[in-house]
């Protein structure tokens, strides 16, 4: 028990009273002492399609069958290709090209280096910075949290990544409190983006990475207007703009991508978790073709750019995000996270009276509620709420004070229903 140093984990307190799952099949885990525990979480938002898929089971048992391993290194196999056909067909605008990797923070590392890389082939190696937003996570790789606006992720580990800047987070209860979808107020945030670019010059500055809809820091929803403005200025002054879906992508938002629901097109999109349905780790970067297009020149036999991981385009993680992507057409899943969406915001709104409620809020099947935080003890309700909601048979994110819940999309309306009495009945019983 003590050797498995846990992530993001409270190790010693865990340790003492350990939470165990053992199974899964459709909305249900289960847990150790023999109790089926609804997931309100799609696991950590990824099993986007319910546990225990079919055909994502036979399509792995098969792969791992018949080639297990093969690299993608000046060699290749048929199925990332296949995948990345895939992916192009669905991706939203030109966004064809796609470079494989195997978490989420891999995937935000890529694109930023594939941004940089970019200006560099193309005679802009000036333009070396990277614009990320407080309250934002890139995953934890170097340059994730130096883009990335979480600070426990970031204080102990250094300089970090030199020439980043942040734009300011969109998170204002004083404003936009009780937003049902998108809050009507704060697409001016977008333009401290001008003041970056005039603080730095244009020419210095490499991309601009933001989640479409912010998960980690508790699902905060883009201001109505908020992200086509910065689309505009990045247009303007000759900046990439770099959509981190990795959370928002495969049906979350209600649509397929988050760019789809908030049409607007970014140049890159790094996406992981559900591109497998969590099943086995993936990731990938979503590339414009003509980024793309701007490495292809130099001799033949040249290297374009120096990346990759020895699993890039792994055959069973590839078998994996071919069944997912099946299982999210064939069964309609996106859209009937759009149709489930406004049963989820209902049913989450209804907990506005509830005690210690100071915000609800919610995008496609992702939902939030935020509560005042205990006097002098910030975190510590939330981390209640999490607890006594695990031993009532359902499990929640929380994120300090607030309640995440991003169901899977096969969820129905009883077990929304059973998310939101669970939540209400926990509320009521603590102080
Ligand atoms: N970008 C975004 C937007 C993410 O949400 C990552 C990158 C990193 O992905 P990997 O696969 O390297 O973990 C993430 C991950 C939570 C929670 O409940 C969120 C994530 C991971 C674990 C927990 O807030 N997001």
């Amino acid at each position: 028990m003590n050797e498995f140093w846990m992530p993001f984990t409270a190790n010693r307190q865990f340790k003492k009273a350990p939470r165990m799952l053992t199974g899964a099949a459709g909305m249900y885990y289960q847990s150790s002492d023999g109790r089926k525990i609804l997931d309100g979480t799609a696991g950590l938002w990824c099993v986007n399609a319910g546990h225990g898929r079919q055909r994502i089971i036979e399509a792995v048992s098969e792969q791992i069958a018949t080639l297990d391993y093969a690299p993608t290194f000046q060699m290749g196999h048929p199925l990332p290709f296949e995948l990345a056909q895939r992916l192009a067909e669905i991706s939203p605008g030109e966004l064809n090209k796609v470079f494989f990797t195997n978490s989420g923070s891999e995937s935000v590392d890529t694109a930023l280096k594939i941004a940089l890389a970019y200006h560099k082939v193309r005679g802009e190696g000036g333009r070396t910075r990277l614009i990320g937003r407080e309250k934002g996570y890139h995953g934890v790789g170097f340059g994730g949290i130096s883009v990335g606006g979480m600070s426990p992720n970031r204080k102990m580990f250094g300089a970090l990544l030199p020439g980043t800047d942040h734009l300011p987070h969109t998170h204002h209860l004083e404003h936009n409190a009780f937003s049902r979808g998108q809050p009507e107020w704060g697409a001016h945030l977008a333009d401290e983006l001008e003041n970056i670019v005039a603080l730095h010059d244009a020419s210095t500055i490499a991309a601009v990475i933001v989640e479409p809809v912010a998960g980690s820091a508790g699902v905060l929803v883009p201001p109505k207007g908020y992200l086509a403005r910065l689309r505009e200025i990045c247009d303007r002054h000759g900046i990439l703009l770099i959509f981190d879906e990795v959370i928002t992508a495969f049906g979350r938002t209600g649509q397929r991508f988050g760019a789809d629901t908030f049409d607007v097109q970014p140049d890159l999109m790094t996406v992981a978790k559900g591109l497998t349905n969590g099943a086995v780790p993936m990731g990938a970067v979503l590339v414009d073709r003509d980024i793309y297009t701007a490495f292809m020149t130099g001799p033949e036999q040249a290297v374009e750019f120096f990346h990759g991981y020895t699993y890039s385009g792994h055959p069973l993680a590839a078998a994996a995000a071919l069944a997912s992507l099946a299982v999210y057409e064939d069964e309609g899943l996106y859209e009937r996270a759009g149709q489930m969406a406004p049963v989820l915001e209902d049913a989450v709104h209804s907990l506005k009276d509830a005690p210690h409620v100071i915000d609800i809020r919610n995008m496609g099947m992702m939902a939030a509620i935020e509560l005042e935080p205990r006097d002098g003890q910030p975190t510590l309700r939330g981390l209640e709420i999490y607890r006594r909601c695990f031993e009532a048979g359902l499990l929640v994110r929380t994120t300090g004070d607030t309640i995440a819940l991003t169901p899977s999309l096969i969820i129905d309306e009883n077990q929304v229903g059973q998310i939101v009495d669970i939540i209400g009945q926990v509320l009521q019983s603590i102080n």
